[in-house]
């Protein structure tokens, strides 16, 4: 039962770089020169002496000569003493193989190293499993995996190891904080295992067999090599979303645990001593959870993070390879090679040594080896064939050095868009007065701040950097790319359909709500707050989106034509009454008379919504300057009768294009998993600040919105303070900058508005 369903109200780089970098690097042939392969790679239009290597999976990883040179990595004649790896800046123990012996690094030589991804503990593994690996030539002591040789004389150790079999499949993301929690740092796991369990007893008698997949679900696991004659334990974590629960689970049909429990935080179901003879050591065992529930009155969902089994697997390896732990003399037996067989110590995954066995014999039907855990204590081990060890993926890499550069105006971009920004960049540099622009790959922030490992953090890290130390100081910060919550793309909208995490987005906790995007977090630099820079996004999925933004700020900015119309839109329901219009009219009062004109448009003076929704297309297709407006909304929609939608910006034909305020709910939640994915025919709109601001030669040049809820009471202080600054000559970007900075010093707004306050654009955009 996979679904990718989600619920949305649904450093410094420590490695210095280069061969050549003194003696010791470059080593003189010993023997002949003649391999074709020794010579710069004729197919490299620019060669780099550092490599950047990712990983996605534990192991040991083996990396060529040859893969380095097709990867444009240029160490010839380097010194194999001088070959160096580190990992989050610490230099880590590699082997080097000087195949043919001739004292350099060449044609048949290769590295081999333990290499580890992130693991679910680290807090950067909710933005990606992939870890980075640099390796480069440097002179000194380098360090390398060495060879211990077993004492055959040592105690025999025992007949099976504990493993720890995890089971967890983040398949279903769910926005909310569970149990609520208050403090916006509190992050709480957000991928479950599937959608909710409800109680059977909740479900009524009649229709519960038409709803067995609520309530009861299996789960497949493999224990291979299991020690039956040693009990098992087991651990299910579950985390509650309402009401008392009632579960029972069973192992391959035999009952094992029940429990109740009522708890709003995750919750640990734990069964010991299970009998290890009911599960199976070939193919799969079978783990049902059944929620029978409590009550048939009260709402009872929760939902199933991961579960764990704990048995005991006896020193047999699984196609040639096992990862164990043991101590005194460890014989493993099943494999298909004698010759060709590594067994490595990796308790400390930095300092891998490598155990050079007692024996290794033919034992019925394969081989042993033997050998002694080196340690004082139990040492974990990883046998394996060298068909077991991976080939990573390697890149040449040039660092770009971004400590040593200097902007006022920083764009960051995702690779893909780097030609297309280009234009801005120029443009703004060209401009009177221009600003001293930087264009930076957002690749290269990872690399350099991130220790190649893709996190907001690393953002964040970079732009505190070049505030703090750069002399002009810079002022302004556009992020060029859209953001999805499923950084790891699990939904697949990513690969299929380009919904992906370009330039990423930093999630703000809004309790109550869970969990919204904030670009403030990126330029509150100090941690006041309150931003340090003027921030925007282009939330763009292609080089056109970047392309048709820009031609409108150009176009705007450089036009004849002058607006000085302001248009307001105001929402009215029975429960809010005019509370919205009274938003409204408090700032058309401070909208600077006689040099700009208003219009109206007010859903109490439109008994039929269509009319409204008309109007509001005829007044912005009329090329205003602002277009404000107050109300209830959702992601996609103005109005309590949805008058207006994303879907609506495709009909407008208006050819100047006006700054767009949305002073109302979720507007600005641009990180949807779906946007633009196209469902039975139909396609999803993205937010309606997204749909304004990328439409091409339509819609707005920039929109304010919120990611997430809000009130009138907060919009007003906000909306006060904008607009007594926005026509005073000052860029989009200082003018919210200044808007959220007047009213949160004077308490009229709370860290939650400043934080989900998002603008769409370019910052340094001027109304005119
Ligand atoms: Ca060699
Ligand atoms: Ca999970
Ligand atoms: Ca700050
Ligand atoms: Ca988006």
């Amino acid at each position: 039962m996979k679904r990718y369903i989600f619920l949305l109200f649904i450093i410094p780089l420590l490695i210095s770089c280069g061969a050549g970098g003194g003696g010791g690097v470059v080593s003189s042939p010993a023997g002949g020169d003649n391999n074709t392969s020794n010579k710069p790679n004729p197919a490299c239009s620019s060669q780099s002496s550092l490599a950047k290597i990712r990983i996605k999976g534990d192991g040991i990883y083996r990396v060529t000569y040859l893969d380095l040179y097709n990867a444009c990595v240029d160490l010839l004649r380097v010194a194999p003493a001088a070959l160096k790896m580190t990992n989050q800046g610490n230099e880590i123990a590699i082997d080097v193989i000087d195949y043919n012996q001739n004292g350099y690094f060449d044609d048949g030589d290769y590295i081999e190293f333990y290499g580890k991804a992130l693991s679910r503990g680290d807090s950067r593994f909710r933005f990606t499993e992939t870890n980075v690996y640099w390796f480069s030539a440097e002179a000194g002591a380098r360090k390398r995996i060495a060879g211990i040789q077993s004492n055959p004389k040592a105690s025999q150790g025992a007949s099976s190891f504990l493993k720890i079999l995890h089971m967890e499949e983040d398949i279903w993301y769910e926005q909310k904080n569970y149990p609520e929690v208050t403090s916006a740092e509190d992050v709480r796991e957000h991928w479950f295992w599937g959608e909710s369990f409800t109680g059977a007893a909740f479900i009524p008698t009649d229709v519960r067999s038409k709803y067995k997949d609520f309530y009861i679900r299996d789960y497949d696991f493999s224990t291979p090599y299991i020690d039956k004659s040693k009990p098992v334990s087991f651990n299910l974590r579950l985390q509650s979303i309402t009401g008392s629960h009632y579960i029972k689970i069973y192992i391959n049909g035999n009952p094992v645990g029940e429990q109740s429990w009522e708890s709003a935080g995750p919750f640990n179901f734990e069964v010991p001593n299970i009998p290890g003879t009911i599960f199976n050591n070939n193919g799969t065992n079978k783990l049902t959870l059944e929620s029978t529930g409590t009550s048939t009155v009260t709402a009872d969902f929760f939902y199933l993070d991961w579960f764990e089994i704990g048995y005991y697997h006896t020193y047999y390896a699984e196609y040639d390879m096992l990862e164990f732990t043991g101590d005194g003399l460890i014989g493993v037996s099943n494999f298909s090679t004698a010759t060709d067989l590594s067994i490595y110590e990796i308790s400390d995954p930095a300092n891998v040594t490598k155990i050079i066995p007692a024996k290794t014999e033919w034992v019925s039907s394969g081989y042993k080896v033997v050998f002694s855990n080196p340690g004082a204590t139990e040492g974990r081990f990883l046998a394996l064939s060298g068909a077991n060890k991976k080939t990573p993926a390697v890149e040449a890499y040039t660092l770009a050095d971004l400590r040593t550069k200097d902007a006022t105006y920083i764009i960051i971009t995702h690779g893909d868009f780097y030609d297309a920004i280009k234009s801005l960049a120029d443009y703004r540099s060209g401009q009177g007065g221009g600003y001293k622009v930087l264009v930076v790959k957002v690749n290269d922030i990872y690399d350099e701040f991130g220790y190649g490992i893709e996190t907001p953090q690393a953002i964040k890290d970079f732009l505190r950097y070049a505030h703090e130390n750069w002399p002009s100081g810079p002022q302004y910060v556009l992020l060029v790319g859209d953001a999805t919550i499923d950084y790891k793309d699990i939904s697949g909208y990513g690969s299929s359909y380009g919904v992906k995490s370009y330039v990423p987005a930093y999630l703000y906790n809004y309790p109550g709500l869970g969990e919204v995007p904030s670009d403030n977090w990126f330029v509150d630099v100090s941690g006041d707050v309150l931003p340090e820079m003027n921030i925007g996004r282009i939330p763009a999925k292609s080089p056109a989106d970047v392309t048709a933004v820009v031609n409108k700020i150009i176009s705007h900015e450089t036009s004849s034509l002058k607006s000085n119309d302001v248009v307001l839109v105001a929402d009215y329901n029975m429960v809010s009454g005019t509370l919205f219009e009274a938003l409204s009219d408090s700032i058309a009062g401070l909208i600077p008379s006689p040099d700009y004109s208003l219009t109206k448009l007010y859903q109490s003076d439109y008994p039929n919504s269509a009319d409204l929704r008309k109007d509001i297309l005829s007044a912005i297709n009329g090329g205003p300057l602002i277009v404000n407006y107050t109300g209830h909304g959702s992601v996609v929609n103005w109005t309590t009768e949805d008058a207006f939608s994303s879907e609506d910006v495709a009909y407008l034909t208006n050819k100047s294009y006006p700054f767009v305020v949305a002073l109302n709910c979720l507007n600005g939640y641009f990180v949807l998993p779906d946007d633009g994915v196209e469902q039975g025919g139909v396609q999803r709109p993205p937010s309606i600040g997204e749909a304004f601001l990328l439409a091409p030669e339509k819609g707005a040049l920039g929109v304010l919105a919120a990611s997430s809820i809000g009130y009138p009471s907060e919009h007003d202080p906000l909306a006060q303070a904008l607009y007594s600054i926005v026509f005073s000559q000052v860029t989009l970007g200082e003018a919210v900058t200044k808007a959220k900075e007047v009213a949160y010093k004077n308490g009229e707004i709370m860290e939650d508005v400043v934080e989900t306050f998002i603008f769409f654009g370019d910052p340094a955009t001027r109304l005119k």
